[in-house]
């Protein structure tokens, strides 16, 4: 299995830790296509000299080539949500995973989607077990 995970990089690297844990778990369950996504060298603005345009095309040449795009949703990215949009449309599975936080909801145009599988978590082992629970009921290509 292909797996395209997406978190936050120009939108904050508050949770890039997080990332970090739940690519290397998905590494059981297939290929994870965006590592990078859980560099902690990574800063908020992304940048190590690759052109923007060229980060976007090779993205979305993977995010293309992915049979499930696994969001880790709870700091907000507007790549990210775009990147949702963009496999939604593409007809992947989506599972977007997030903490709650006081005072603050997930976006309607997620949560109000029907193909969006939203999983709410506390702690990393629950994060994991639903990602589990979801990806085995996904056949292997
Ligand atoms: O708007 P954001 O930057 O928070 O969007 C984050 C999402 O867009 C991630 O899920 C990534 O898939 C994608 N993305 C944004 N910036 C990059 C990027 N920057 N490289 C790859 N994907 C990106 C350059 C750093 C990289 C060469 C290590």
């Amino acid at each position: 299995m292909k797996i395209y995970f997406a978190g936050s990089i120009r939108g904050g690297r508050e949770d890039a830790e997080i990332y970090l844990d739940l690519i290397g778990f998905l590494k059981n369950f297939g290929v994870v296509l965006t590592e990078h996504v859980g560099d902690l060298m990574l800063n908020g603005l992304g940048d190590v000299g690759t052109p923007d345009r060229i980060i976007h095309s090779r993205d979305m040449a993977m995010l293309q080539s992915a049979d499930v795009l696994v969001a880790e949703i709870t700091v907000v990215s507007l790549g990210v949500g775009y990147e949702i949009g963009r496999a939604v449309s593409e007809g992947k599975k989506v599972i977007c995973l997030y903490r709650s936080i006081p005072g603050k909801r997930i976006s309607a145009m997620i949560s109000g989607n029907p193909d969006v599988t939203l999983v709410n978590y506390k702690t990393a082992e629950e994060a994991k077990d639903k990602i589990r629970e979801i990806l085995s009921g996904i056949p292997a290509s």
